[in-house]
């Protein structure tokens, strides 16, 4: 069976709501945060890394959670969640999954960095206030092109949803942090109301 090495509200969650979605079995192994790292028994030979998630499915070993959603909705499709390419809103499925990662989550990730992770002394607002703007800037701009529409693309949820979803959770999860603008916000309710999406933030 799938193993995800995983802590609560990080990036793994695109990886359980993905499975979730798509009724494939797994196991979670929690891994705990502690002086020196991430630590966990089994972790350090799968991933020198020690970064969360990482995949563990027979041979297969996975540290980027982008990659896993793609290898898993190949490997264990078909399904519904991957856009052909050449649907006339395939660019725009690209483009969500590249921009939450490439483009926002490094500010999600120094904004958490400098108000939960790091040691109170060694945090600075000056960081802090910075990735805030820079994180508002990306929400904005997602804001408009999102529009008014249901889902991310093609009227239908797909993989561009579990990085959108993910971000917006993600924001939504900062201390004192931005708002989501508001068709963001109704975007993360309807989001809240999909079982499969309640439940992988649940864990
Ligand atoms: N791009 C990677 C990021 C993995 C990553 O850096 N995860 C963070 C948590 S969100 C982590 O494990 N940080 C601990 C560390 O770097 O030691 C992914 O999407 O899986």
């Amino acid at each position: 069976m799938i193993r995800l090495f995983h802590m609560p509200t990080i990036r793994s969650l695109r990886v359980i709501w993905l499975m979730e979605e798509m009724g494939i079995a797994y196991e979670l192994v929690p891994v705990s945060l502690g002086p020196h790292g991430l630590e966990h028994p089994d972790f350090a030979r799968y991933n020198p890394l020690n970064t969360v998630p990482t995949l563990v499915d027979g041979d297969v070993v996975m540290t980027e959670s982008g990659a896993m959603v793609s290898y898993l909705m190949t490997k264990y499709g078909p399904t519904e969640l991957a856009l052909a390419a050449d649907h006339r809103d395939y660019p725009a499925y690209l483009h969500w999954q590249w921009f939450c990662e490439a483009s926002l989550a490094e500010h999600i990730v120094t904004y958490r960095l400098h108000t939960e992770f790091l040691p109170p002394d060694h945090r600075s607002e000056t960081a802090r206030d910075q990735a805030s703007k820079d994180i508002q800037k990306r929400l904005q701009e997602a804001e408009r092109r999102f529009g008014a529409q249901s889902w991310a693309v093609a009227d239908q949820v797909t993989a561009a949803d579990i990085f959108l979803g993910h971000a917006c959770h993600a924001v939504v999860g900062l201390r004192e942090g931005p708002a989501l603008p508001q068709n963001l916000q109704r975007y993360y309710q309807r989001l809240m109301d999909r079982p499969a999406f309640a439940r992988a933030t649940r864990c």
